[in-house]
């Protein structure tokens, strides 16, 4: 048996023997010849076999010749096989333009013969056979792009002397709100997943790293079905010391996400448009910027009023803004900044002048969130009365404050949702189509 090699490098290489692998995408079993289209991780290629259906005397070959037909006659959609064969070009095959002549066939695994789901399946349906609905190239390219843009990000982080960290994610006391906590038994007592790793990357200040990023996995027991929610998934976050405000964490995080989709457009651009229809746009730095209460503001103008008392941005709103952003300045992204401190936490430094707003911000991408970000309080006494005027007693975090007790540099960062950035990028209607494996409140398995 010849080495296996991959169907994307067999257009550059010369007619003769070549083994092939991967899984059965389709079978034609004519009369006289048989096609079989194979695909591996790389793409796909058509197999042919002319059929022999009935020993002949004079020919001694017949007899494997017939094995071959038959094997392919019962062979399922899905099945994993090798194939060595004889490659030719062939400018008349659709498919690539090559064609291997099956001559010796292995079945490794064969399929059950009914595939549980089609194209036109549901999405949940889909969910349940996530193996087979990943052999999709739509869906399979997902991940190659959701590589590619990491890749470009973690390049980034590491051109520019950011140390990574791996926080736990057991952790003694809620790292954001109490609310959407995991509890689990821990022993004698509990433990709660963590929400964010958001305490650990501000002791990375502390501890003098200077700049720290982390992709990992964070958790939140929220119980909505919304398009853009899970109860765990991958949270790409930064942290950086000696910042003068949230500005200075806008534009590191606005240049990483030039980076990435740089990156994207670059590797798979050709591709996102042939399975997704969309052109991947390089966003061009400043990203527009415009504090919450003028947005307001604007998308009221719009004849949309955002109906929360809270003083946040509401789905639509969020929608409107991105609207008015893409008329005005033909941009994608947008940074809503300066949120009431009512609505953010208690770790958000507030303005110097105005201790109602914060140094914060949110990126709003194609119209949805798909990041927080902001200036930290490291001076403990503030952090206290924050606390306090939360309602929440500064002891159940003393571990916390005691990281702002022995000194720390003024710092600040962002969390990033992977699966909400991918979704909007690629158009996508669901987290659900972007997360490897989702998991909601309904849904552990597979
Ligand atoms: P926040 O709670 O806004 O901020 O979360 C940051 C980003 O994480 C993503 N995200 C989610 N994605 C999927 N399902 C969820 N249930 C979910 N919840 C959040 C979103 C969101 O914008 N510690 C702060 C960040 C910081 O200030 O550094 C935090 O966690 O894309």
């Amino acid at each position: 048996m010849t080495e296996r090699v991959l169907v994307k490098n067999l257009a550059a290489r010369a007619e003769g023997p070549v083994t092939v692998s991967g899984w059965v995408e389709t079978v034609r079993d004519q009369k006289k010849v048989q096609f079989i289209v194979l695909r591996d991780e790389s793409g796909a290629l058509q197999l042919v076999n002319p059929a022999v259906r009935e020993l002949v005397e004079d020919d001694p070959s017949s007899a494997a010749k017939l094995e071959i037909t038959e094997a392919i006659s019962g062979l399922a959609h899905g099945s994993f096989i090798s194939v060595t064969g004889d490659l030719k070009h062939d400018e008349r095959v659709k498919l690539g333009g090559l064609e291997v002549k099956i001559g010796e066939l292995r079945v490794l695994s064969a399929a059950n013969p009914e595939t549980p789901i089609a194209a036109d399946s549901s999405l949940d349906k889909r969910q349940d056979w996530r193996f087979l609905d990943l052999r999709n190239p739509k869906q399979n390219l997902i991940f190659k792009v959701q590589t590619t843009f990491l890749h470009a990000l973690r390049e980034y982080w590491i051109d520019n002397d950011f140390i990574e960290i791996h926080t736990p994610k057991l952790m003694a006391s809620a790292s954001e709100s109490r609310a959407e906590l995991f509890e689990v038994d821990y022993f004698d007592g509990k433990a709660y997943l963590a929400q964010s790793p958001q305490f650990f990357k501000q002791m990375a200040q502390s501890a003098g790293f200077g700049k720290i990023f982390e992709v990992g996995p964070a958790f939140r027991a929220d119980p909505s079905f919304t398009s853009r929610h899970a109860t765990e998934f991958t949270s790409v976050d930064a942290e950086i010391s000696w910042v003068d405000s949230h500005e200075d964490v806008m534009k590191l995080h606005e240049e990483l996400m030039v980076a990435g989709f740089a990156a994207v457009k670059a590797k798979h651009g050709e591709a996102i448009k042939d399975l997704f229809d969309v052109d991947i746009q390089v966003p061009t730095t400043p990203f527009p910027r415009i504090p919450l209460a003028e947005a307001k503001k604007i998308v009221a103008e719009r004849g949309y009023e955002v109906p929360r008392a809270d003083d946040d941005m509401d789905p639509e709103g969020e929608r409107q803004i991105a609207a008015y952003v893409r008329e005005t300045y033909g941009h994608e992204f947008v940074f809503l900044t300066d949120y009431a401190a009512s609505i953010r936490p208690f770790y958000h430094m507030r303005h110097e002048n105005d201790a109602t707003l914060t140094n914060s911000y949110d990126l709003i991408f194609n119209g949805v969130e798909i990041s927080t970000g902001a200036q930290r309080e490291h001076r403990v006494e503030v952090l206290e009365a924050q606390m306090r005027d939360k309602g929440m007693d500064p002891v159940e975090l003393d571990f916390y404050l005691d990281f702002f007790r022995y000194g720390a540099p003024s710092h600040g960062g962002f969390g990033m949702g992977l699966a909400r950035v991918l979704m909007l990028m690629l158009h996508e209607t669901s987290i659900r189509e972007t997360s490897f494996l989702f998991r909601g409140p309904t849904r552990l398995a597979p």
